[in-house]
């Protein structure tokens, strides 16, 4: 799906938002109407979280006439810093790349064991957000668009019979035929030139990843993005400023991404029924007797501090906080009292979507390129490992140097399983994940590397990860789980014990997409709230 175009709707959208770069003129510096000063007193719906579940359930119900106001812990990132820009790069980071720590938080590390990566920043409400519990830390993007603002832009369909035993309760034609589909042309989903790939420099490492594969008998394949590649042909020929080809992707893209605010969001806001504000934290929840929720919110300041906090009610409330924002407020709203017929199963079925990542050493005639597009376009494919299917995506190291490192983060079909526990001294969910609970993604990227090691002369890289580990099974992009649909939900993500809620986000998928998830998460939210509105939510 290559057709992407800009509707009226959506220019209106843009321009209330001042995000524009999905114009090809970068990120313009606006005051964004959607940002106000006081939020109402009630909305007939309101949604949690502006990533991928929450913003298209913020364009279905705006597109149905329902007024829609969404809540956003984080900044709507649409003016320029001294520098220009509205995001940094990764070689430069400051302030504006991290969520409320004093140090960058990328997972690799180290280089030669040297703390290179990472750089002491001001504490500052950044784009990305790493939440660390006991062995396990987990990454969000914090903006409106959430991850959208920080992720690869990698947009792949998941294999049918992996859909269908992860999410049985979800037949799976529909969303084959349409609801991917659906999500695939709203996000922008675009597919690299072949011709282009292949002579790019700045692909130089996915190359060598596939000739590598290639000669331990595994295949690989291009993964369409919803980077814009025709954007970064003219960075390539010099034509445009550069963003993939300038280091910027894990603390924003400014130019070529079409992040959520750029597409469901902008559509949202477009429709004249939907209204966002940013530095909006969703704390509270609990129903009254009329059967209204109170939601109370906490409105803070850039540096995270709480400046007001109001409650805001409605009669439609729609979780999409992410995996753990969504798990986080409804085991509070139980604990605590707001929401007590909640089911005993919030909280379970999370997993790390088989995140692990690892680094191997090229040989020195061998080169990965100084020039790496920070935006990955390559997998290896091991269906058939012993451990189970493997999909590894090629991962840049945009340092600007020959570093002679082919990086991936593989997803590997992990069947462990953790959960969140709310703890009321910090008021904030704990995940309970055990450190041989990654394992079984280890042993099975370990059968893929090897193999891939062992046909090119090759070897591990021991020092990327802060000690002499191999394999990163500490961290995960991909969180899912905590509210699992036909578990903790209905089929359609209503939240068994209240009526008129619903989780549309991460949350509802048990661990586990085999592939990258936005494009599921997306699917499956097209799929829940459609259902929702033509049977639950009265029109406007
Ligand atoms: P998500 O996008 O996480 O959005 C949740 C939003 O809710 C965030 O903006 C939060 O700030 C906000 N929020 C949280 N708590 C509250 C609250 N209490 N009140 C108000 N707002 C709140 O949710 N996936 C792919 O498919 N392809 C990729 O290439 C890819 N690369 C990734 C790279 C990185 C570095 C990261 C971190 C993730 C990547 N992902 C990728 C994962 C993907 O971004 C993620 O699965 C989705 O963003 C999850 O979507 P949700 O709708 O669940």
């Amino acid at each position: 799906m290559d057709s992407y175009s800009f509707s009226r709707r959506r220019l209106l959208g843009l321009t209330a938002m001042g995000t524009a770069s999905a114009l090809g003129i970068g990120r313009v510096a606006t005051a964004a109407e959607t940002r106000s000063v006081t939020p109402p007193s009630f909305v007939p719906a309101l949604v949690v979280g502006s990533g991928y579940g929450a913003a298209v359930s913020a364009l279905r119900l705006g597109s149905a006439g329902v007024s829609t106001l969404v809540l956003e812990t984080g900044q709507l990132w649409n003016e320029a810093g001294s520098d220009g820009s509205v995001f940094c790069s990764m070689v430069d980071p400051d302030r504006r790349s991290t969520w409320l720590h004093t140090r960058t938080q990328a997972p690799l590390g180290t280089f030669l064991w040297l703390d290179v990566v990472n750089r002491d920043v001001p504490r500052y409400t950044g784009v990305l957000d790493r939440m660390d519990h006991p062995n396990m830390s987990v990454y969000q993007g914090r903006g409106v668009g959430g991850g959208s603002l920080v992720n690869g832009g990698m947009a792949v369909v998941p294999e049918r019979e992996h859909l269908e035993r992860v999410l049985p309760a979800v037949s799976s034609d529909p969303m084959y035929e349409r609801y991917f589909p659906r999500a695939r042309r709203m996000l922008g989903v675009n597919r690299v030139s072949e011709d282009w790939f292949e002579g790019a420099e700045c692909y130089r490492y996915a190359r060598v990843a596939r000739r590598h594969a290639a000669n331990a008998g595994l295949g690989s394949t291009l993964v369409p993005n919803v980077y814009d590649f025709d954007y970064m042909r003219r960075e390539a020929a010099g034509e445009v400023p550069a963003s993939a080809l300038a280091a910027e992707v894990l603390y924003g893209n400014n130019h070529g991404k079409r992040s959520l605010d750029q597409t469901y969001l902008a559509d949202a806001v477009g429709t004249g029924n939907v209204r966002i504000e940013s530095l909006h934290r969703a704390h509270s929840i609990r129903r009254e007797s009329d059967g209204t929720f109170v939601v109370g919110v906490q409105r803070l300041d850039e540096f995270g501090n709480v400046r007001e906090v109001h409650e805001i009610g409605c009669r439609y409330l729609f979780l999409g906080a992410g995996s753990q924002g969504t798990t986080e407020l409804l085991l509070r709203a139980r604990e605590t009292g707001g929401l007590p017929e909640l089911s005993e199963l919030v909280g379970q079925g999370w997993g790390t979507n088989g995140n692990v990542m690892l680094g191997r050493a090229c040989n020195l005639w061998d080169p990965t390129g100084a020039l790496q597009s920070s935006i990955p376009a390559l997998a290896v494919d091991d269906p058939h490992n012993e451990h189970g299917p493997v999909f590894a995506e090629s991962v840049p190291i945009p340092a600007g140097v020959e570093t002679f490192v082919s990086l991936y983060l593989a997803i590997t079909r992990n069947p462990e399983r953790g959960r969140f526990v709310f703890d009321e001294d910090t008021d904030s969910v704990r995940l309970r994940w055990s450190s041989d609970q990654g394992q079984p993604s280890v042993r099975a990227a370990r059968a893929t590397f090897d193999g891939i090691n062992r046909a090119n002369g090759t070897v591990y890289r021991h020092d990327l990860f802060g000690d002499t580990r191999a394999f990163e099974d500490r961290f995960t992009y991909h969180p899912l789980g905590g509210c699992v649909l036909g578990s903790a939900t209905d089929d359609h993500g209503r939240v068994r014990g209240y009526r008129n809620l619903y989780v549309v986000d991460g949350s509802l998928i048990p661990g586990s997409t085999g592939v990258n998830p936005f494009l599921t998460i997306t699917a499956l939210a097209e799929r829940n709230v459609e259902r929702i509105l033509s049977v639950d939510v009265e029109h406007g």
